[in-house]
């Protein structure tokens, strides 16, 4: 089990094993935030040996910019 928190965000997300797909408790998903950046996130749950490494970066863009994005990769999938 992992909790992945952004403290910019005011908001973690418990990741439990198990919980189905179209919970919506599976979601990470932020809506009250009205600037791009690069925000740091970590693992708020004690999670294992690899604990303090669990260190990770999230990055708002622009909804332009991230369909861009997908498009992208999804044509490099396709490959
Ligand atoms: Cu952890």
């Amino acid at each position: 089990m992992h909790s992945f928190w952004v403290p910019e965000f005011l908001f973690k997300r418990d990741v439990i094993p198990g919980i189905p797909e179209d919970n919506p408790g599976r979601k990470f998903e932020i809506t009250t935030l009205d600037r791009t950046g690069t925000f740091a996130g970590r693992c708020a749950e004690l999670c294992g040996v690899d604990h303090s490494r669990m260190l990770f970066s999230v990055k708002l863009v622009p909804q332009a910019e991230f369909d861009q994005y997908i498009a992208t990769h999804q044509a490099g999938s396709a490959q």
